[in-house]
């Protein structure tokens, strides 16, 4: 079965890796499909993000990593894959995961999503959280990849 894990990644955390790593546990194959959004100005390029993920996913040989633009299920659709991946960390994230599987539902009835947890360390954990602790001087290295925590170094210096 195949499975898209489908976000913004911007940039990808511990957190999203864990469950990238989790869930290549239980799907033949998962696909990590970052969002291409013309309406946000990201800190990283689609293709910096790509590379970035790749990098630290190297060592998972069924994970693949693919961006799309436009609706998710009509990519999902594409790449023949009927699982969307989400995680979920606090209550909040249920509300807006819920609404988002609800709505995926009614454009493409083939859908499912499936919810992992967040593992507890990593609860407290976004990218916005990244961004702001980066963009302030503090260190990230304890919350994202290595290679990112380098680039997000040379970003801010
Ligand atoms: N632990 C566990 N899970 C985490 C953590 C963490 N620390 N941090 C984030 N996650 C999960 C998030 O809950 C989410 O499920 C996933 O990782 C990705 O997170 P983000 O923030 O990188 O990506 P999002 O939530 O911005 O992605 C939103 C989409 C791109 C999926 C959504 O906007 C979308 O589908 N857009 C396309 C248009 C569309 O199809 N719209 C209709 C659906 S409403």
């Amino acid at each position: 079965m195949i499975a898209i894990y489908p976000g913004s990644f911007d940039p990808i955390t511990l957190g999203h890796l864990d469950i990238i790593e989790r869930s290549g546990n239980l799907f033949d194959r998962v696909i990590v499909a970052v969002l291409s959004n013309p309406n946000k100005t990201p800190l990283f390029t689609v293709e910096k993000r790509i590379e970035q993920i790749r990098y630290c996913t190297k060592h998972l040989p069924n994970v693949e990593i693919d961006s799309f633009s436009g609706l998710t299920v009509e990519y999902a659709r594409l790449r023949s894959a009927n699982v969307l991946l989400r995680g979920l960390r606090v209550l909040s994230d249920f509300e807006k995961e819920l609404q988002m599987a609800h709505t995926n539902k009614t454009l493409w009835e083939g859908i499912e999503t499936v919810f992992l947890a967040t593992a507890k360390e990593y609860s407290f954990l976004s990218s916005s959280v990244v961004k702001e602790i980066a963009q302030f001087g503090g260190s990230v290295s304890h919350l994202v990849p290595e290679n990112v925590s380098r680039d997000i170094y040379l970003y801010y210096s």
